[in-house]
């Protein structure tokens, strides 16, 4: 059992629910967000922290020895957000790792950072990235991190392109990007109870019908997805209209976000 589970990005959608799943993992577990979060239940420490802030980081990683990265900006945004939260964030998250013993790290990355694949594409962990926008291009920053500091300093992170991770899909794309919360929560228990890590991509979907993506490298880990997006189908069919197959939510992976404009928006 680890003795201190750091949980960044405890106040998002992930956070709030994760929080209450990885009970068990460790012996007192540490949410953190920039944002307000529930109060302390047993075993829990709550600590107010913005990840761009260095001195801030370095404290909140001293004595935890497992750390579920979720905070930063998490959809496409202005690149100055972008910056401090998913860049110098991430900078600061493994600068404090390595001065406090290298706590193995689980990165939620994105299936955005390959979002300029065609749905026709399977991929696998030696793919081309291709991210779809400032946010994607983040994630990738992200994972060159933990590939360097790995090879450099030994640090462990799971480095997990999550797909589309909510309660159940929404739209016809989500048929194939669709992460159960249940095979998030599992998917997390593996990695942090994996004798030896590495520094592995694994794709973070439930076991689809329609999936894109091949986890064979990562059998080690011994983590079988139970959940299937096909249980939805009918009910999406019904009620979501398709999106017709010129339209870019039919054509990449990343779907709507290699459309954002917000690029040419900023300042
Ligand atoms: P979210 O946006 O709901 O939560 C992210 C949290 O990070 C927020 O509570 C926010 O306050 C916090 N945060 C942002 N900047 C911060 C900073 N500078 N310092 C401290 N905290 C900061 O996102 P969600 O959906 O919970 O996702 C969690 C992680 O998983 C994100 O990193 C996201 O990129 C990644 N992810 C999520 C997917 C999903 O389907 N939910 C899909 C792919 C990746
Ligand atoms: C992501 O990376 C986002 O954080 C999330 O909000 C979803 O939009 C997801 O990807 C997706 O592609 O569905």
């Amino acid at each position: 059992m680890y003795r201190r589970l750091l949980i960044t990005g405890a106040a998002g959608g992930l956070g709030r629910v994760m929080r209450h799943r990885v009970a068990g993992i460790a012996a007192v577990i540490r949410v953190s967000d920039i944002a307000e979060m529930e109060p302390a239940g047993d075993a829990e420490e709550v600590v107010q922290c913005d990840l761009s802030d260095a001195v801030a980081v370095h404290d909140l990683v001293a004595g935890c020895d497992g750390i579920l990265h979720l905070g930063g900006i998490s959809v496409e945004d202005m690149f100055p957000k972008i910056l401090r939260s998913n860049i110098e964030g991430v900078f600061n998250l493994y600068e404090a790792a390595r001065a406090h013993g290298h706590p193995r790290i689980l990165f939620a990355s994105s299936n955005h950072t390959v979002g300029y694949h065609p749905q026709t594409t399977r991929l696998d962990a030696q793919c081309t990235l291709k991210p779809d926008g400032l946010y994607g291009v983040s994630k990738c920053f992200g994972e060159a991190m933990a590939a360097m500091y790995h090879a450099k300093f030994g640090q462990e992170t799971a480095i997990v392109r999550i797909g589309s991770c909510l309660e159940k899909p929404i739209d016809h794309r989500m048929l194939a990007t669709w992460l159960s919360h249940g095979d998030f929560a599992e998917l997390i228990r593996a990695v942090f109870a994996a004798p030896e890590l590495g520094c592995p991509v694994i794709w973070g979907a439930s076991a689809n019908d329609d999936g894109w993506w091949d986890n064979a490298a990562v059998g080690f880990l011994g983590w079988t997805p139970k959940d299937n997006s096909a249980a939805f189908r009918a009910e999406l069919e019904a009620t979501v209209n398709r999106p017709s197959a010129d339209d870019p939510r039919s054509v990449w992976q990343g779907g709507a976000f290699t459309q954002t404009s917000i690029i040419t928006d900023q300042k």
